[in-house]
């Protein structure tokens, strides 16, 4: 195995499903079902807030979350959890800034995909630096989905760091729509991350596929 190229990388991120069993009305698996079949690109399980899963029943959702992802051939991808990812053996790992030392991740998980959370140009420059192979850039827009999450910089947040020579695949994150995806696209974003706007869907596969509508190539 070899790192995944940035070419590879930012077709994966074009529509980039994030989901835990928090985030979803019906069954984690059939919310997760319809996402694949509507066409997200890749999938990251974020199990994660009050309510979450703990121990054995968490290692069993992310194996069958997984075994879909394997059916439509989409990568898996695991939010803050390196010795989850390892136990699964997922196809990368997703960290923030305040989760495990993101060089230390890299060096745990090898030629997985890394991805690190960056909200600013400096933190953009570590992460480039610590391998990650892309960086989520958020919130975008307000929220509900994170309680934690720092202030919204908005679509120009992404143009700043394109424009600072920023070179890494970037995923936008954070309140992300239909309406406003383009602008998210326009500002530099190999893609968009997004957890409400599909979990809560009631037209999953439409939701998906609209949404993939703002990508031009
Ligand atoms: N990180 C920054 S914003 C966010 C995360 C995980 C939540 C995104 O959820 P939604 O529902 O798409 O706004
Ligand atoms: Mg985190």
């Amino acid at each position: 195995m070899s790192r995944i190229s940035s070419v590879r990388m930012k077709e994966l991120l074009r529509v980039y499903f994030v989901m835990g069993s928090r985030n979803c009305v019906q069954a984690p698996e059939d919310t997760l079902e319809a996402a694949l079949t509507g066409g997200v690109t890749l999938f990251q399980f974020r199990e994660k807030g009050p309510g979450c899963l703990e121990g054995a029943e968490r290692i069993e959702l992310a194996r069958r979350l997984q075994k879909l992802c394997r059916e439509h051939k989409v990568p898996f991808i695991v939010n803050d959890d390196v010795d989850l990812a390892l136990e699964v053996d997922a196809d990368g790992v997703h960290v923030g800034q305040e989760d495990e030392e993101a060089g230390l991740v890299r060096q745990r998980i090898g030629d997985r995909i890394l991805g690190i959370s960056a909200h600013t140009i400096q933190e953009a420059a570590r992460a480039y630096a610590q391998g990650a192979d892309y960086i989520g850039v958020g919130p975008i827009y307000p929220t509900k989905s994170k309680d934690d999450a720092q202030a919204v910089q908005g679509p120009e947040i992404i143009k700043v760091m394109r424009n600072a020579n920023v070179t890494l695949p970037i995923v936008g994150i954070g309140g992300i729509t239909v309406d406003n995806a383009k602008d998210v696209f326009a500002a530099g974003a190999d893609g968009i991350a997004v957890i409400s706007a599909i979990s809560y869907a009631e037209d999953i596969a439409g939701r998906v596929r609209q949404l993939q509508h703002n990508f031009k190539a």
